[in-house]
Order: C-alpha cells, then structure tokens, then sequence
C-alpha cells in the first residue's frame, strides 16, 4: 500500500511565529475578492452513502441573516462514518449548487484522533485527541483520504476550493459565513485576537448556518485545488487575523511541507473509485 507510507516531510516554517507564517514565500495571502454569487439552493434529500449510518439528528443550528438564505439541509440530515476503533466522523449533508450536486462534508476539521485511527499517527504540533490534526502536508490529507475511503466504503476526498468556499459561506456571499462581519468572529472562530497562539478542540464556537464548525480559523484547510505551484488552504487559521480569515483570502504551500498552521477536513461522496 504505497501510497500509506510515510512521507518525508520537509518543515519550511517555524509555526509559532505567526509573522513568519505571513512573510514566508511559500505561503501567500492574496486577496481575491471573488465571493461565490450562488443561486437560490433547492432543497433536497441527500443520498444514502455505503458504509455510513445516520446519526442522531441534531438540532439545526441559528439561520444566518447574511443575503442569501439556507435550506439548513446541512444541519438536519447528519451522517457518521466509523473509522474503527470507536472513533466516528460525523458529516453534514451540502446542498446542489446550480447544476453540481451535493455533498457531504465533515462537520468539523479531522481531529487528531480521527487522523490516528485511519493512519496510526499523529504528527500534531498541539496535542488534543478533539483539536484539529496539523503538521500534515497536503500529501498527508490526501493519503488519508484514500485510506478513509476504504474504512468507509464512500469516496473521501479533499474539497474544492469551490465547494470549500459555497460551504463556508453557507450558500451565501460575503467575507464570513455569518452575519456580523469582523466584529462577531470571536463567536465563530479561534484567531489571532482569541486563540491564545494554539489550535482549540474543534466544535467549541458557533457553527454557520449549515452546521459546519470552524470553518473561519483554527487550522487552514487544504482543498484539492492546484493553485500557484503549490496547494491552495483557505479559512484562515489560530495565528492569523480577521481579515485573513475571510472566505476570499488565499494561500498556497507546497504539497509536501507541513506546519501546525494547516489541517484540512473532508468532503465524500457516494460514489466508488
Ligand atoms: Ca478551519
């Protein structure tokens, strides 16, 4: 199973200086200014996945008041994916965009127990079994995908940047996926003016509309997408601030380095390979 093996991982930043984050070639914020403009979202009934269960339902979270109203599908229809050992991933339904279909999405970013149930291994920085894995490289996401894959039965994957940022915004536009703007992140997200200079377990400040969690902050969230000769992150992370946490805001590393910046959730869709 090569694709399992253990990459040589290669430390470009040293990930406590969130200055250096900022400065360093490799990882450049642009500000793209480009917010999806999505069509009014149907509402639907998500497919049943293989190898998954449906979870409790959960209690739909607070609409958002931003310009473009949710179905809360995301919210109502949970789904769980058991990645062995009593570890259990849950997932929230993303409703059809225009003409592409839904998706499932992890309702939060891969939490270091989740990441050393599927691998063995926990490379993190700080150490949380429910904080966010990090100090993985894009390769790292990628191969845990494919191994969740197996344990699932559904086909897991690392988002587009386009399905990242119509989750993130919860269908809407805008900088955030709530209401509010800048003034109300601290609600939603772990940054630069609350995270205290670490990751957080994840779930612990407010979901968007659709019932994702920390998709503002925390760790950045590698997408599939090749973006500049690296791979794209998006979201913003624990050491950076508001502004740089907007949905717009870019960055890119090379696939193979890491740092405790960086982590990643996935998407997974029914479909076998
Ligand atoms: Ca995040």
């Amino acid at each position: 199973m090569p694709w399992f093996s253990q990459k040589s991982r290669v430390r470009k930043l040293n990930p406590r200086h969130a200055s250096g984050f900022r400065a360093c070639v490799l990882l450049i914020l642009l500000a793209a200014g480009q917010p999806l403009d999505a069509p009014p979202v149907p509402a639907q009934s998500p497919p049943p996945l293989p190898g998954l269960s449906a979870g409790a339902r959960s209690t739909p979270s607070t609409p958002s008041t931003q310009s473009t109203p949710s179905t809360q599908a995301g919210g109502k229809n949970p789904m769980t994916a058991d990645l062995g050992g009593g570890v259990k991933m849950e997932l929230v339904w993303v409703p059809a965009r225009g003409s592409d279909g839904g998706f499932w999405m992890g309702k939060y970013e891969v939490t270091q127990e989740q990441y050393e149930a599927v691998t063995g291994k926990n490379p993190s920085g700080f150490k949380g079994a429910k904080n966010p894995v990090e100090t993985v490289s894009w390769n790292d996401a990628t191969d845990f995908c494919r191994k969740a894959s197996q344990k699932t039965g559904g086909t897991c994957s690392l988002p587009s940047v386009a399905q990242w940022t119509y989750a993130c915004l919860a269908g809407g536009t805008g900088d955030y996926g709530f209401a509010g703007g800048a003034g109300q992140l601290g609600e939603y997200a772990w940054y630069s003016e609350n995270s205290g200079g670490q990751t957080h377990p994840v779930g612990q400040k407010k979901p968007n509309a659709w019932g994702l969690y920390d998709m503002h902050g925390n760790v950045w969230e590698w997408c599939e997408d090749e973006e500049g000769g690296g791979r794209a992150l998006r979201g913003g992370g624990w050491s950076v601030s508001a502004e740089s946490c907007r949905a717009s805001i870019r960055s890119r590393y090379v696939p193979t380095s890491t740092s405790d910046l960086n982590g990643f959730r996935v998407v997974v869709s029914g479909r076998t390979r």
